[in-house]
Parts: C-alpha cells; structure tokens; sequence
C-alpha cells in the first residue's frame, strides 16, 4: 500500500488583521477552504492541505520547529520572533516564499505630543514601552543610544499617560491610535508587510511540487491586484 500523502499544513491568524487577507489570497489561489468551521484545523478539500488558524504570535514558532509547513505572518512578529530565538539560542531558520500585498504597517517610537524631541539621543536614558522588546533594542543598539525597555503586551498606547514609560514603541498604520493618545511619531524603525514563509528542511517530493504550483499563482494573485 503507498503512503497517503501528507498534507501541507498552512498557518494563519485566526482572527485579526491579517485573517481575512490571508483567506482570501489561499481562495483566490484555488484553495476550497470550509469557512464554515470554526475549528483550529480547516481542511482544504480539492488539494491535501490544511489549514491551521491560530494567534498571529504562535505561527513564527510553529514554522520554525517544523510543526506547520507555510506560514502567513507579518514580518514584525517574524522578526522579534528570530531575533528572540537567536538569544534562545534557538532554531530559528525559515525561507520566505513569497512577500504579500497586505498587513502593512510601521514599528516605529512616539513620545508626548507636547514633548521637545530632537532626534533619537534625546531618548537616553529614558523608559520605552513596547511589544517588540528585540527590534527596539537592536535599533537602540545601532544608533548607540541607552534607554530601558519595558515589555507590555497590550495598551502600549496608554503607556505614557500612565506615567509608565516615556515614549512608546508601537505599530502604526493611519496614526489615529497615536494622535487619539496624545502621542507624535518620531522614528520609524522598522516596516513590515505580511509573507509566506516555509519551513526548512521540507523535501516531502509531493509537498514542494504542491508548492511550486502556489507560488506562481500567489504571484498572479498579487499582480490582480495592482
Ligand atoms: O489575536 P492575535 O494575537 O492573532 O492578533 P493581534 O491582536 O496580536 O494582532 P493584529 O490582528 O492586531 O495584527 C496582526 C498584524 O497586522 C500585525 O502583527 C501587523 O503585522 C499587522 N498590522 C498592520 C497591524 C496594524 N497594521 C496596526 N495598525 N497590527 C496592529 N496595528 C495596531 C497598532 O498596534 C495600534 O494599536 O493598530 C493601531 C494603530 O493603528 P492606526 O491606524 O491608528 O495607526
Ligand atoms: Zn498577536
């Protein structure tokens, strides 16, 4: 008896920003996803893929450790997520297949509206609040500058008012969560922009060849988009 396939397992963000793009780029692909199932695993049903909907934070690692073949993330979340592993010493090897028309957005630092910012060594010295402590740090290291990080998971924003921190560094796409905080962007440190990523060390015949047929069609996906 010859081996079932094993199917190509997709992670994606269950529900967020890049949930629905993400869906739509696999439909647009030819994917037949259920979307009625509301499940962790969606089963694709015209190709031997599933689907794996999941927080956007846990799709770096489960790429990484080989638990899901593709990936769908945003290249901020990669990046910490490299960057945290590195310092793990961790396994953090991916490919990335392909860069993604949508999720775009800035990591950048934003102190008090009324506050005298004079370039980036004004920040000596004083308290950042971030989600992304390793891409902050790597920046501050690169412009010599010395600041504490404080590591905040959510309501980043509200930091300063709170008198927890000095400035922020924060995601920002239109600018309106910062001008509604009282806040001004002063440096853009990183943009980022959803991708699909590969494992390493995929060499299932039958996967790569499933592959190579997606990424022609991802490409012309995009291109429709122009
Ligand atoms: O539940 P789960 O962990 O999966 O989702 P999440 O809440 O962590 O992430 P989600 O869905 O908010 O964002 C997923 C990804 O979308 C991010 O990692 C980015 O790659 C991308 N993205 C693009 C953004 C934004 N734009 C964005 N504006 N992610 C977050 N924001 C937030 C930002 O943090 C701030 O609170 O939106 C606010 C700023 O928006 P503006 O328009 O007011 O500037
Ligand atoms: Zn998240």
């Amino acid at each position: 008896l010859a081996a079932e396939p094993k199917r190509l397992r997709i992670a994606m963000q269950k529900s967020g920003r890049l949930s629905i793009e993400s869906q739509d780029l696999l439909t647009s692909c030819g994917l037949k996803i259920n979307l009625r199932e509301q499940r962790l695993i969606a089963h694709v049903e015209n190709m031997p893929i599933d689907i794996l909907r999941v927080r956007d934070d846990d799709i770096p690692g489960l790429v990484m450790d080989g638990v899901c073949d593709l990936g769908i993330i945003g290249e901020n979340v990669l990046e910490e997520e490299s960057l945290q592993r590195k310092l793990d010493d961790d396994s953090f090897d991916y490919t990335i297949l392909a860069r993604l028309d949508f999720g775009s957005c800035r990591l950048s630092i934003a102190v008090q509206q009324e506050e005298n910012y004079s370039g980036v060594a004004s920040l000596e010295g004083k308290t950042i609040a971030t989600t992304y402590p390793r891409l902050l740090g790597r920046y501050l290291k690169q412009q010599g500058v010395n600041a504490r990080i404080v590591n905040l998971k959510g309501s980043v924003e509200v930091a300063p008012r709170a008198g927890l921190a000095d400035a922020i560094c924060d995601l920002v796409s239109t600018g309106a969560t910062l001008e509604a905080n009282g806040l001004k962007e002063v440096e853009v440190i990183y943009r980022s922009k959803a991708v699909l990523i590969q494992r390493k060390n995929l060499t299932e015949p039958r996967q790569l060849s499933l592959i190579n047929k997606l990424i022609p069609r991802i490409s012309g996906v995009m291109r429709a988009h122009e």
